[in-house]
């Protein structure tokens, strides 16, 4: 048994640079674009030739903690990179970017690339979402641009993130980056985020946790998944 205090209604989390008091209650967890376009054999990823193993390994950790947070009856967002398929929300400078030969909206392995409704841009089925779960479309690499996904938070009295999902460096930094500048506090789990490239999955941790936290903390599903049963235990006297 964990010996981490709960006290009015806050779990002390492990974490770094120091413990993350998570308020289940004004706490959601957001997974960021678990697609099958970034994770699958054949996707937008690996036809960019990267290794999706890096992606991959996050799979059984997020699946794990969903099921936790679910069970615990808490609050879950999904969030999908992704564009209109008219693509009027694509900027001309992300399509054209890299120079491949194919590129977002044009047919790849999984029907267009990162086009809402097709095959690719759909979450892994591992971590489909359940009905009532918000999924938030969003056009560029942070949830919170061009996206109602600060309205759906404040809607809910969430004031904290539990952040994971692919990648580190990318869309999960600029996600954490965003959320911290409009006040909420974030945890970042290493186990449930990746990155193609491992060097850039440790800096983007390093970089959320530098300076006293500067943009939030970093912490594991097991620490997660071990308090999570405390919040349905009533609080005992001092
Ligand atoms: N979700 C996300 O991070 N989108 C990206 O484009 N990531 C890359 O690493 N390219």
């Amino acid at each position: 048994m964990h010996s981490a205090p709960i006290r009015h209604g806050v779990i002390a989390v492990p974490a770094e640079p120091y413990e993350f008091l998570l308020q289940p209650a004004h706490c959601a967890l957001l997974i960021i674009d678990m697609q099958r376009d970034f994770l699958e054999a054949g996707g937008f990823g690996e036809m960019l030739g990267n290794d999706v193993s890096q992606l991959r390994r996050t799979i059984e950790p997020n699946r794990r903690l969903l099921a936790a947070w679910r069970a615990a009856g808490l609050l879950v967002i999904h969030t999908r990179e992704g564009h209109r398929p008219d693509l009027a929300d694509l900027p001309p400078a992300k399509k054209i970017r890299g120079r491949s030969a194919t590129c977002i909206g044009d047919a790849g392995p999984m029907g267009r690339i990162l086009v809402r409704g097709e095959p690719g841009h759909d979450i892994i089925p591992e971590l489909t979402p359940l009905p009532g779960e918000p999924v938030i479309d969003k056009p560029g690499k942070g949830a919170f641009f061009a996206t109602d996904l600060q309205a759906i938070l404040q809607h809910r009295g969430i004031t904290q993130l539990i952040a994971t999902g692919v990648t580190t460096e990318v869309c999960v930094n600029t996600t954490v980056r965003e959320a911290n500048d409009r006040g909420y506090d974030c945890l970042v789990l290493e186990d449930c985020a990746g990155s193609y490239f491992p060097q850039f999955h440790e800096m983007g941790l390093a970089m959320i946790k530098a300076q006293g936290g500067i943009f939030g903390w970093v912490g594991t599903s097991r620490d997660v998944i071990d308090l999570l049963p405390l919040t349905a235990m009533k609080e005992t006297a001092p």
